[in-house]
């Protein structure tokens, strides 16, 4: 029988990516995200290009309800997850704190927080069950470093790495491992999204310089998932060569 993975955020960027990856190496795989049609079309393709048996699930994981409803209709094959990828995430805005928008933070907080946590009780559950499994949250390098107008979203990926940290502690009696990665300037929707849409100022972010791709964190996560059971990575820094840290860039 495949290994499964789950893999949140799945419809774009670094979550499309790994759904790519882990189909290439044998994996079956639970794709969710809100956007159906693009979760359907993926599906297709990863199931005719490896094979891969793929159920699809879409909800918001800012709605407690949801997710509980959705992860727990799965049927029971699809309850054995082996690698779980906590990846849906967003940023919103960038503005200095006193400027902020209200429902900016909220949906940062939401998704970023509260929908990884809604998302992880359910699954880890599986998972002490199954007596085995490996959770990847998606941190960045701006839950290790704040950075002007970064603010709330940097609090969210704080909150990420802490969780990351909890998780290892309190999943240890069950043999569970929780590994976080944190990523540079990738560049996929997430400018877009942090500037509602903006294209123009969402390419900017990545002029003068090559950022990472979504390929390039898949592949790191894929490294993770696939070392020999007694081997955990804690948590590995992915960094575009030319990003030193969030604003060192050598841009040419
Ligand atoms: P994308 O915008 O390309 O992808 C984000 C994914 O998250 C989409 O599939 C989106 O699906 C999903 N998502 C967002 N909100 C929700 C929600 N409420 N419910 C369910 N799914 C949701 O960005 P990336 O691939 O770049 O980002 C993936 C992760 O990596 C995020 O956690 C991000 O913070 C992190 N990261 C990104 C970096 C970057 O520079 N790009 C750097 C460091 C970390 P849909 O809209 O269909 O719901
Ligand atoms: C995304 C990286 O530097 O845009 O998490 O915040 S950054």
């Amino acid at each position: 029988m495949a290994k499964i993975a789950l893999i949140t955020g799945a419809t774009s960027g670094i979550g499309e990516a790994c759904a790519h990856v882990f189909a290439r190496e044998g994996y079956d795989l639970v794709l969710t995200g809100r956007r159906l049609d693009r979760l359907e079309k993926l599906a297709s393709k990863l199931n005719k290009a490896h094979n891969a048996e793929v159920a699809v699930s879409a909800f918001d994981v800012r709605d407690r309800e949801q997710v509980i409803d959705n992860l727990e209709q799965l049927p029971a094959k699809w309850k054995k997850v082996n690698v779980l990828i906590n990846n849906a995430g967003l940023s919103k805005g960038l503005d200095p704190l006193q400027k902020g928008s209200y429902d900016d933070w909220e949906t940062m907080i939401d998704t970023n927080i509260k929908g990884l946590l809604y998302v992880s009780r359910v699954v880890s559950n599986w998972m002490i069950d199954n007596g085995m499994g490996h959770i990847i949250n998606l941190g960045s390098i701006a839950g290790k470093e704040v950075y002007a107008n970064g603010n709330v979203y940097c609090a969210t990926k704080f909150a990420v790495d802490a969780l990351n940290k909890g998780m290892r502690i309190d999943l240890l009696p069950h043999g569970i491992k929780v590994t976080g990665i944190h990523p540079g300037a990738v560049e996929t929707e997430f400018s877009e999204v942090r500037f509602n849409g903006d294209k123009k100022r969402a390419k900017k972010v990545y002029d003068g310089f090559e950022p990472l791709v979504a390929e390039d964190v898949a592949e790191t996560i894929w490294f993770a998932a696939s070392r020999p059971a007694h081997v955990n990575i804690n948590e590995l820094t992915v960094m575009p060569t030319a990003q030193a840290s969030v604003f060192n860039i050598f841009k040419k």
